[in-house]
């Protein structure tokens, strides 16, 4: 692999909570923008359990939801031999990297994550401690492997900034470039999905309503019959793209539709523009059973072999430990914790 600036190998980590259910955003806007980067990078894509107990997880269903990441992972074309798919909590060292960097990130940076916002709403006091910290975590998991690349959507921007000082700071406290400060990269082509029973929200796991998303793991009956009862407007699709911007749900049905289609927004606007919904939906419905079904075939394949999918966790969190290691060695010895 090719070496980045200061030496430091080109190397891209991603993370995805095995908090069940994975969607259509979790696939058009992270998991099928990976696939490429594994031809360019050294990659790690990891099963980030730690980060999903930040939020309440059924015990007796952890493993079959880590099983169906790594399954999401493999049937989108991430070829477990070319990168290190692995499990969080497998390698103990992104725990430990972690309190470290507790240490040295500021109340104040943590503070302005609007995520933590977002999440917490107006149970603030509640909330587990772990959710406010969850993007130490994230910087632990990225620096423990010194990535110099993290593909990152709209909403994980800030994390990634926080990341950045953390490792600015940590260089400059302990006056060593021990960590490489990791750039982004924006995933143009990676689509914001928003939910289907209302556009202001996004697509996400935690949606009561099963109408609001689809699935991965969706029948092509149940995609038809979700499509046909995604929210729309009365009247027909505008001919204008200024009068498209107040009607998020024909937007975001016309989103899905180019990011599946690989196409740009504008040729997908095009097609559709004046047209009666019901067009739009009964093309998007074949678009979709056409890219989600050998997604969802594979996946079951994968999912009915848990034996495998652990193997293969277990390989990665292995080769990930040979990395994580080194790295928390050389962070103990400079912050002086090595005996
Ligand atoms: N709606 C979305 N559109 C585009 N990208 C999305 N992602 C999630 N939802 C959308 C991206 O998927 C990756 C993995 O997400 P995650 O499972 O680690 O956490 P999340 O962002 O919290 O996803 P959910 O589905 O909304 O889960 P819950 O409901 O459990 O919080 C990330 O790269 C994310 O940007």
């Amino acid at each position: 692999m090719s070496k980045a600036p200061n030496n430091f190998t080109q190397r891209v980590l991603s993370g995805v909570q095995p908090t069940g259910g994975l969607h259509l955003g979790n696939y058009l806007g992270a998991i099928k923008n990976f696939v490429p980067l594994q031809e360019q990078y050294e990659s790690l894509f990891c099963v980030v359990d730690l980060h999903a107990i930040t939020t309440w997880q059924d015990p007796s269903d952890l493993i079959s939801k880590k099983c169906e990441v790594a399954a999401a992972f493999i049937a989108s074309g991430i070829n477990p031999d070319k990168s290190i798919i692995f499990n969080q909590s497998q390698v103990p060292e992104h725990t430990q990297l972690s309190w470290v960097l507790n240490c040295v990130a500021r109340m104040g940076w943590l503070n302005r994550m609007t995520q933590f916002k977002d999440k917490a709403g107006k149970n603030k006091e509640n909330v587990s401690v772990g959710l406010f910290t969850y993007p130490v975590l994230m910087a632990a998991d990225i620096l423990l492997y010194k990535a110099t690349h993290v593909p990152v959507g709209e909403d994980q921007k800030q994390h990634l900034e926080l990341t950045r000082d953390i490792a600015l700071k940590f260089n400059n406290d302990f006056n060593k470039e021990v960590f490489p400060l990791p750039e982004p990269i924006i995933m143009k082509k990676a689509a914001r999905i928003m939910s289907l029973r209302d556009a202001s929200k996004k697509m996400s796991k935690s949606d009561t309503s099963d109408f609001s998303r689809i699935s991965l793991t969706d029948s092509n009956e149940e995609i038809e019959k979700k499509i046909k009862k995604a929210k729309t407007d009365a009247l027909p699709i505008p001919d204008s793209n200024r009068s498209l911007e107040d009607m998020p749900e024909a937007k975001n049905l016309l989103t899905i539709f180019s990011a599946c289609e690989e196409e740009d927004f504008e040729k997908t606007f095009d097609k559709f523009k004046g047209k009666n919904f019901s067009e739009l939906k009964r093309d998007l419905t074949e678009v979709l059973i056409n890219k989600i079904g050998p997604i969802r075939d594979e996946m079951k394949k994968l999912n009915n072999d848990k034996k495998y999918l652990i193997q293969i966790l277990n390989r990665g969190s292995q080769k990930a430990q040979k990395i994580s290691i080194k790295v928390l060695k050389e962070v103990y010895e400079v912050t002086g914790l090595t005996l």
